[in-house]
């Protein structure tokens, strides 16, 4: 293992600016008040390192936050993710996995710069990414439609988009980002032009969904882990939009086709076997938004969300 088997920083991120709906900020609290901390804690057997509050950052946001290269709140983005990414270093730093409850996935901006920095520093390490999510998120800038950062982490973590002033991510530095070799995708299939553009131009190693109707997720896991190789540290960045709709309604851009709960599990399972897994995230739960009756749909979303985490965590192990 790479980590201290029994200890885990958790990091619960209230925030939603990489994004334009509110909620997502809500799910740390509601993901706590389902059970996650406890049932890590007394069933998987975790020492938790976690100071028991949702960050806000509120002191760190802007009064005024305009537009920059066409991003939206690039300064709060940039601000909270600089935070986050100490945050989450300091935990790697002392051998701890690492498990980030967002928030939109911009934060994974902060949470990966954190790990890669810290891998670096203590293993001598590169530091792999498996980003399960039915997009990419590596539009840069100037490639987004949307202007919203939370597609846009993989871009900056990569190095693909660069900015030099430090209050717009200028804060990454060489040691905070990853390699696009090491990064493998599974469950996509909402890829924007652009970004399919980038996929093609760099060879990055994605299984869309198409590719998991084809070969089955078990023979997929095995390309996927096997493309990053033995013994190499796993940050694992799952995105909830990655299930079908049927599984986590309550996100903010759902897409249907999706994989299944019991595969999404499957895939935070494998990665727990490789004993490789250094910091995991969970983001774009939004509770708020309930396309169902009552809560039905939210707290399906929310379960499934800590399912998620239970599996990457060991629970399935016998
Ligand atoms: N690709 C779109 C964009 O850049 C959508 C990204 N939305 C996500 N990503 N939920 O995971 O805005
Ligand atoms: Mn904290
Ligand atoms: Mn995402
Ligand atoms: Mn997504």
């Amino acid at each position: 293992f790479l980590t201290k088997g029994d200890e885990l920083g958790v990091v619960a991120v209230g925030f939603s600016g990489g994004q334009c709906k509110p909620g997502v900020d809500a799910a740390p609290s509601a993901l706590i008040a389902n059970g996650l901390l406890t049932q890590l804690r007394q069933d998987l057997g975790y020492n938790l390192f976690h100071d028991d509050t949702v960050h806000s950052y509120k002191d760190l946001l802007p009064t005024s936050d305009p537009d920059y290269r066409g991003m939206k709140n690039p300064l709060a983005v940039s601000a909270v993710t600089k935070k986050l990414c100490d945050q989450v270093y300091e935990h790697a730093k002392e051998g701890r996995c690492v498990l980030t409850l967002g928030g939109d996935h911009s934060i994974a901006i902060g949470t990966i710069a954190g790990t890669a920095r810290a891998i670096r520093e203590r293993l001598d390490r590169e530091l792999a990414v498996i980003w399960v999510d039915a997009h990419t998120d590596i539009n840069t800038p100037e490639t987004s439609e949307s202007g919203n950062v939370h597609g846009m982490p993989v871009a900056f973590l990569s190095g693909l988009a660069k900015e030099d002033r430090e209050d717009v991510f200028g804060w990454l530095k060489k040691e905070n980002l990853i390699s696009l070799k090491k990064l493998v995708y599974i469950g996509l299939r909402d890829v924007d032009r652009g970004e399919k553009l980038i996929l093609r131009e760099h060879g990055i190693k994605a299984f869309s969904m198409h590719d998991i109707d084809r070969h089955g997720i078990g023979r997929v896991m095995e390309m996927a882990l096997g493309h990053i190789g033995n013994d190499t540290p796993i940050h694992l960045s799952f995105d909830v939009d990655a299930l079908d709709p049927m599984w986590a309604p309550s996100t903010g851009t759902p897409v249907r086709g999706g994989l299944t709960l019991r595969e999404g599990d499957f895939i935070a399972e494998c990665v727990h076997e490789t004993g490789c897994l250094v910091a995991m995230d969970l983001v774009e739960v939004n509770p708020t938004l309930e396309p169902g009756i009552d809560d039905i749909g939210a707290q399906q979303t929310v379960r499934s969300g800590c399912s998620l985490v239970r599996c990457a965590l060991g629970e399935s192990l016998l």
